[in-house]
């Protein structure tokens, strides 16, 4: 009996009420009529967790029992969401925990909603990771996610006379039902020191000498796969000082220094991606790094393969996925492990580490590529750049033997550079070790082989490949729009959720009048909450029957925000003008989501003009009803599954040839709004699947934004050609938008008129006539409602379970 695997509670709502009141009681320590939301909401996730544990522990063995090859996904953002109401749908218990619920008084979208979510990440690269893990656990693929649970997790974004101020994000505070905590299976990590070379019999070897160390304390979090019975784990890694007190220094009286490890220690994991700009900051950033990939890489060997397992046969048993470059110092760990402690010789370490990794690449900002001085490197990891050394040296040498007298070639490629400093290309490293490298959307996997880099893809062609991102249709579809979901599902049954393909099937529901009335009417009541939710949470108000027009990512320049207001400030201008009738504007509600980084200035002068905007827009009476503009601070995930099964109008609006992929894009598309885009990441293929007629394309195409780049681009002349640009710019500068003061938002304007990175203003003409087609066709409120339908038929392609698909067959299993 004491043997006998755990089960999980009656699935009845009976069962259901007793665990959670069991958990109340013995777990919160309090009875229901004393307890408070929190308490509740604390009982009723536990309650959750124990209808999966019994999932989790036979996940668990049949791996080990198994031996089947895993993904260890390495990744140092997740950007989860809220875990319990996917939860509850992995385990088909949302009606149950309902009525369980109403029998204790209780309403279970309030204690959802008392959930606090894990901001692990900063946007895109986070949230793919999140939809990964979901796919592979709901195709019951063999996956362990690896990261850090960072203390303070992404900024609470709030405003302040419509500035950005940040807030520390402090999702652990009111306690996190979420995670396991394994203090017994620590593992410790060093850093600092120096090396030296020692005799071991005839053999000359080296071997680190590291001057500190800190503990790494692995959590357990579940990773339910979509009512199948599996759940694979996320490993989440927190900091702790080896030696946390110091009683002698205490009881001397000095109390700071008595706990000076371990502050210095949970310093390591304290903050999500700190500002990088000081040295301090960037220093913190590779302990970051190699803190979670060092943990990572021994608790694999250590703890999930068997004990006594051959090294030789890692390969076959894991392909650690780097998620961008954050991760590839795990590259030099796996060769130290294997050379310094286990003795092997080089090429034979080398050879079973090249089998173990592939890079995904996502981006193609050259400022985003990651970069190591090596003089950095040399104090923090001694031992890890000696061994970028002889990569390298060995990989030049191979090089130079394949191209002779080529020493050009053989410097463009080496994975240390002198210019501008010397320093370590990550992303060159990763390549090299890499069985595999791929960018995350057709276009961007060309650009990445043949600007970013093409000597490598020219070395080995076979190594270059493409997945196309996706996002997981359990959260962004089944859950976030419960409305279009049953749409859906009256139409086609329920296999949809995990065979996205099958939305195709909804192509002629486009031609039914009855079904186009009914997706109306979701969309409608998706506006409805959506504005009951703003009124709430950021007392914004909006009304009227308008297009939602929503524009939802990060701050960044390439992104194009300022498009997005000069278009808006130019519809306001022709109106308060009277350029143009306002009967005949379409209404229009603008809705934007963006976080700016802490110290990108340019970014936050945007944010502060998109509020200046809204807020004069929003207060003149000449755009009443025609014009509104709402910008709720703290964009978070939480707030996107609100926010996109509303939207009609999708903005995805960035330069060509700068956003690697996007997700939001194809979130939207399969929620039913319609894009409006430039040739650029996933865009691209959105929009060869939906069709042309199906989708706003405007702006230049990638070769064309490198041939004006080349030409030598002058935005000015822009300025001086189009008096409508003119008028918008003009009407910012004049001091409109900030009680008369011309100087309040120079920042951007000059950054405009004289910089313009990002070519805004050689796309506005085109991006206007865009919006013009925009308005023509959502005055046919019949031929809109078509195009949106097909808009979800057609892009089932964009589920993450494809994706994972992809990385399988060209990738892990390649
Ligand atoms: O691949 C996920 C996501 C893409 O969809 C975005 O286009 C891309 O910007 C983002 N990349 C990053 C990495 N750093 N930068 N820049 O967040 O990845």
């Amino acid at each position: 009996l004491a043997l006998a695997p755990v089960t999980a509670p009656p699935a009845t709502v009976d069962g259901f009420v007793k665990e959670f009141l069991r958990e109340l009681n013995t777990g919160q320590g309090v009875a229901l009529s004393r307890s408070t939301v929190n308490d509740q909401y604390l009982a009723l996730a536990r309650t959750v967790r124990h209808y999966l544990m019994a999932r989790w522990l036979e996940t668990t063995r049949h791996q080990r029992e198994t031996k089947e090859k895993a993904v260890g996904y390495l990744s140092a953002e997740y950007l989860l969401g809220r875990q319990l109401g996917n939860a509850l749908l992995a385990t088909d218990l949302g009606e149950i925990a309902e009525k369980a619920m109403a029998a204790c008084g209780l309403d279970l979208v309030t204690l959802r909603a008392q959930e606090v979510e894990p901001g692990l990440g900063n946007g895109g690269l986070g949230r793919l990771a999140a939809c990964f893990v979901d796919s592979l656990a709901t195709m019951s693929i063999p996956c362990i996610g690896y990261g850090i649970r960072y203390e303070y997790g992404i900024f609470k974004q709030t405003f302040v006379d419509g500035r950005q101020v940040e807030q520390p994000d402090t999702w652990l505070s009111l306690g996190e039902p979420w995670g396991f905590p394994h203090p017994e299976a620590a593992v410790q990590v060093d850093f600092g020191g120096y090396t030296e070379t020692y005799r071991d019999g005839d053999v000359e070897r080296t071997r680190w000498v590291p001057s500190w160390n800190v503990l790494g304390l692995p959590y357990n979090y579940m990773v339910p796969g979509y009512q199948n019975g599996r759940v694979n784990t996320l490993r989440l890694w927190s900091a702790q000082a080896t030696k946390a007190f110091d009683l002698a220094i205490f009881n001397a009286g000095d109390y700071a220094e008595a706990v000076r490890a371990q502050t210095f220690a949970e310093n390591i994991t304290k903050v999500l991606y700190p500002e990088d700009s000081t040295p301090q900051g960037k220093e913190l950033r590779l302990q970051q790094q190699y803190f979670f990939v060092a943990c990572s890489i021994r608790d694999f060997i250590n703890q999930v393969m068997e004990p006594g397992f051959d090294l030789h046969d890692l390969p076959e048993r894991v392909t650690f996925q780097l998620n961008d470059t954050h991760p590839v110092i795990a590259v030099p760990e796996l060769m130290r492990i294997l050379v310094d402690e286990h003795k092997w010789e080089w090429d034979e370490a080398w050879d079973v580490t090249k089998r173990c990794f592939a890079y995904t690449c996502h981006t193609l900002l050259p400022e985003a590529l990651e970069v190591w001085p090596v003089d950095l490197l040399g104090r923090l990891l001694p031992r890890h750049l000696e061994i970028i050394y002889q990569i390298n040296d060995a990989f030049l040498a191979e090089v130079r033997e394949r191209f002779p007298n080529d020493e050009l070639r053989a410097r463009s490629m080496s994975i240390v550079t002198d210019y501008p400093d010397r320093s370590v290309r990550m992303a060159y490293l990763a390549t090299v070790a890499g069985m595999k490298v791929n960018g995350v959307a057709a276009l961007h996997s060309q650009l990445l082989a043949d600007k970013v880099l093409p000597a490598f893809s020219e070395y080995w062609p076979e190594k270059f490949t493409n997945v196309t991102n996706g996002v997981t249709p359990r959260r962004f579809l089944r859950l976030a729009n419960p409305w279009l979901s049953q749409l859906i599902t009256d139409a086609l049954g329920v296999g949809w959720v995990t065979d996205l393909d099958r939305l195709a099937e909804l192509e002629p529901y486009a031609q039914d009048e009855d079904f186009r009335k009914a997706f109306r009417e979701a969309k409608q009541t998706n506006k409805e909450r959506l504005y009951a939710l703003l009124r709430a949470r950021d007392g914004i108000e909006l009304s009227g029957d308008h297009l939602l027009d929503v524009m939802v990512k990060r701050l960044h320049e390439y992104k194009r925000q300022t498009l997005k207001i000069l278009h808006i400030v130019s519809l306001y201008e022709q109106i308060i003008h009277e350029r143009v009738d306002p009967t005949t504007i379409t209404p229009r509600t603008v809705v934007f989501g963006a976080k700016a980084a802490p110290g990108y200035r340019l970014a936050k002068e945007i944010i502060y003009l998109i509020n200046k905007v809204g807020e004069t827009v929003n207060t003149d009476p000449r755009v009443a009803g025609r014009l509104q503009i709402a910008f709720p601070a703290n964009y978070n995930v939480t707030l996107a599954e609100k926010l996109i099964p509303a939207a009609d109008l999708s903005e995805q609006i960035s330069l060509a040839g700068m956003e690697a992929s996007g997700t939001g894009n194809m979130k939207f598309a399969l929620n039913g709004a319609l894009t409006i885009g430039t040739d650029d990441g996933a865009n691209v293929e959105i929009r060869q699947l939906v069709g042309d007629d199906n989708f706003f394309g405007f702006g230049m195409t990638e070769p064309e934004v490198a041939a004006l780049g080349a030409s030598g681009y002058q935005p000015g002349s822009y300025y001086e050609s189009n008096p409508q640009l003119k008028a918008a710019i003009d009407l910012i500068a004049s001091g409109a938008f900030s009680g008369g003061d011309r100087n309040a938002f120079e920042p951007v304007v000059s950054n405009l008129l004289y910089h313009d990175r990002f070519m805004a203003l050689a796309d506005f003409a085109s991006y206007v006539d865009a919006q013009a087609a925009v308005e023509a066709a959502y005055a046919d409120q019949e031929a809109w409602s078509k195009m949106a339908i097909l808009n979800v038929a057609r892009t089932g392609f964009f589920s993450s379970d494809r994706s994972m698909r992809d990385y399988l067959s060209r990738i892990w299993r390649a």
